[in-house]
């Protein structure tokens, strides 16, 4: 720690530091000074997830520079350099990376209020409304294929090949439920397939905890975790909140009984978005809007079964079923959400018309 905070120029022993947040790949910690109110965030990047940490440093550098000269008054987290000039601190082959830290700003790990999701849906439309003329150039995925969701099932479909054959066994329930569903890949593949559906520069994780909000007046302050911020589409930003801002349970809960979609949640979020981004959205993306819930549920639960079935080899687990009791627990919000779809696209009418 001390050699990674000279190559930041700060000195080490004018600091404390703690770990911070609760992602799943990312090491995160806060930095405190003790001389004066200066505080950071550091945060070591996952490089099994991370192939090449500079693209996410190129892709957030890009960001910064283009909104620092076109929406100055627009708070963006920028990376602060080393002091020789680099975006990335690089210590025995780990990839550092460091921001400020926003004062007076909170996160929530879930969604009590619906002026909660209004505020976070309207913080990642904003994100996406002064990125709407950034050239794309040149820019790359910091994870390949990340929301492909045909590649995606692909993965699963060589795990059930591959895979842990007792848990293959054991989980054939839910394995005939994403193979019921496969019709939402070729939904998606006719999104990517269509030249009127664009390209854009997308955050790719809105989950709530990645929304930063003012300790004083609750409203929104800025997004923050940024190392999927690349070029994508937007059911990855929408779907993501439906995912994670409708359900009063999170992805760890196994209150299976509990998991529904809140539709006065998903009104909020749909209307914060759409506050900010209903006049740059393409008829394409327009008539694609509620595919953006089951789009993301979907993935979701389909990583965490073939992340199962793989014996947990990329998230993280607490206990041996975790990553099956995730993936049920994203095939019921998915079920609760396809029943409600006429009622949700009579709430993404109003909203758009
Ligand atoms: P991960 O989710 O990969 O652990 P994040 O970048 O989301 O990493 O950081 C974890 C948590 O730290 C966030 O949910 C947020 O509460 C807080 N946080 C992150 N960056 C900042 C920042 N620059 N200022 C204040 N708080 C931050
Ligand atoms: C991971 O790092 P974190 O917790 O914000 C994952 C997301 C998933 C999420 C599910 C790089 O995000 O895609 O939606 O877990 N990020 C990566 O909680 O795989
Ligand atoms: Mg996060």
């Amino acid at each position: 720690m001390e050699h990674i905070l000279k190559l930041f120029g700060l000195e080490p022993d004018n600091y404390t530091y703690k770990p911070f947040g609760s992602g799943h790949i990312n090491t995160t910690f806060s930095l405190d000074s003790i001389s004066d109110s200066k505080q950071f965030v550091l945060q070591k990047i996952n490089i099994n997830v991370f192939k090449e940490p500079q693209i996410i440093a190129k892709n957030i550098g890009n960001t910064s520079d283009y909104l620092a000269k076109n929406h100055p008054e627009y708070l963006f987290i920028h990376q602060i350099k080393t002091t020789s000039e680099e975006d990335l601190a690089v210590v025995d082959g780990e990839y550092w990376r460091l921001s400020p830290f926003i004062s007076n700003s909170y996160s929530i790990n879930s969604v009590s209020e619906p002026q909660m999701a209004y505020e976070a849906g309207k913080a990642f439309g904003l994100l996406t409304k002064n990125l709407h003329f950034m050239p794309l150039d040149g820019l790359q995925a910091s994870i390949p294929g990340f929301h492909d969701l045909a590649w995606r099932y692909q993965q699963f479909e060589e795990s059930l090949l591959n895979g842990n054959q007792n848990r293959i066994q054991e989980v054939a329930e839910e394995i005939e439920f994403i193979k019921s569903q496969r019709h939402l890949v070729d939904v998606y593949q006719n999104i990517i397939q269509n030249h009127d559906y664009p390209t854009r520069m997308i955050h790719h994780d809105t989950k709530i905890n990645n929304v930063l909000f003012d300790k004083t007046t609750n409203k929104n302050l800025c997004v923050c975790d940024l190392d999927t911020l690349m070029p994508g589409k937007i059911i990855s930003d929408i779907g993501d909140m439906v995912r994670t801002y409708t359900c009063k349970e999170s992805e760890e809960s196994t209150d299976f009984d509990k998991i529904k979609v809140r539709t006065e949640y998903f009104e909020a979020l749909m209307t914060g978005y759409l506050s900010q981004m209903k006049s740059l959205i393409t008829p394409a993306e327009k008539e694609n809007l509620f595919f953006a819930g089951p789009f993301m549920i979907y993935m979701q639960g389909l990583r965490f079964l073939t992340d199962y079935i793989n014996n947990d080899i990329y998230y993280p687990i607490k206990y041996p079923e975790h990553n099956l009791n995730r993936a049920k627990n994203q095939r019921i919000l998915l079920e609760d959400l396809l029943s409600k779809e006429s009622e949700l696209n009579t709430i993404i009418k109003k909203n758009i018309d």
